[in-house]
């Protein structure tokens, strides 16, 4: 028996000394030592050989070969754990994924651009509903119940109710307005307009306005004339040359339209200013007295002048845009090229 604990504790030595590199390695470790055919099970079949009066004491060595053993096991099995074994795998200088961020759509941009300029002079953000009624988009404006801007053909009228319409100018924000509020009145209104026309490059059922208001005593045309000058400046850059043009709206009098010249050829001519060196890029004009009577603001006492303008047609100018649809078909290979401008 002396002989027999010799070699157990040889054995013993032996698994001390055992390391698994790799899950096989432990697999391994489980055959050798507690597998069927293993050294603990060959070493517990020599109890038979041992004299009666030493069985007792010879159990307990091999409960604790065995023992040992199979805690030998437990720990080895630990070290090569799967999560443990994808743990070591991870490169960490790898660099990360980057997050792809999102980019601001070209009309948020300009419109932003407008609003902040306009701020900065002192005027105040209005907004109103898309859905109007008649007063507010037309009536108070002061077109007449047989104006072209009426017709059917313009206009998306609500079909279970005709009295609502979809706003087609955001004047109908500044009618609201001045319901509410005493001159002086300082407001830009932003947002979407609707007008029923067939969608092309150049045309779209709906697009965004950015109009401005300003209502007080002594409000001069100069006023106008050296509000929009800086608003351009601002916009495109110190320089841009302007010209005024008299123009036609039924809510202003007297209007007009103002150009700049154009960005591309510097009023040399290109196909984009036609080969007239400027381009449209807003209308104007004193508000007219009746739009001021239609809200109690007394017009023998109070003048305002007012503009309006497509943010399509300055972000097309701004970013040479040439075709309306691709405002609104959200096609990021568009989109992405408006990365980090913001
Ligand atoms: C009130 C009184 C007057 C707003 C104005 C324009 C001239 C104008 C167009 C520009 C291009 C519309 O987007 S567009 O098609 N707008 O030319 N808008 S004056 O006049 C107002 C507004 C509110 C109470």
């Amino acid at each position: 028996m002396e002989q027999l604990v010799q070699q157990i504790e040889a054995y013993k030595q032996e698994i001390n000394l055992f390391d698994a590199k790799t899950p096989e390695a432990v697999e391994e470790f489980r055959i050798k030592y507690l597998g069927t055919k293993g050294l603990v099970k060959s070493v517990m079949g020599e109890m038979k050989n041992v004299p009666n009066e030493q069985k007792k004491a010879f159990g307990q060595v091999l409960n604790e070969f065995k023992l040992f053993a199979e805690n030998k096991y437990e720990s080895l099995k630990e070290n090569h754990q799967p999560e443990a074994d994808s743990h070591q795998q991870i490169d960490w200088s790898l660099p990360g994924d980057p997050i792809a961020a999102g980019t601001r759509h070209p009309l948020s941009i300009v419109r932003n651009q407008i609003v902040s300029i306009f701020k900065r002079l002192g005027f105040a953000v209005a907004e109103g509903p898309e859905i109007e009624d008649d007063w507010h988009n037309f009536g108070a404006m002061n077109l007449p119940e047989d104006h072209p801007a009426r017709d059917m053909q313009d206009t998306f009228y609500i079909s279970q109710n005709p009295a609502w319409l979809l706003r087609t100018h955001t004047s109908s924000v500044q009618a609201r307005v001045m319901e509410s509020q005493k001159p002086p009145i300082r407001v830009i209104c932003p947002g979407r307009v609707y007008r029923n026309e067939t969608i092309s490059a150049r045309a779209h059922c709906f697009f965004h306005q950015v109009e401005g208001l300003y209502i007080d005593d002594n409000v001069s045309f100069a006023d106008l004339k050296q509000t929009l000058y800086f608003f351009v400046q601002e916009m495109f850059g110190k320089n841009v040359k302007v010209r005024f043009r008299p123009s036609y709206f039924p809510f202003t009098e007297p209007s007009a339209e103002m150009d700049i010249s154009c960005l591309i050829c510097g009023g040399d001519g290109c196909n984009i200013c036609k080969h007239t060196g400027w381009v449209e890029i807003l209308g104007s004009g004193m508000v007219h007295p009746k739009v001021l009577d239609n809200f109690g603001i007394d017009s023998n006492k109070y003048t305002g002048f007012a503009f309006g303008m497509g943010v399509e047609r300055i972000t097309q100018l701004k970013f040479q845009v040439n075709d309306l649809r691709l405002y609104s078909q959200n096609d990021v290979r568009f989109l992405k090229q408006f990365t980090g401008v913001i």
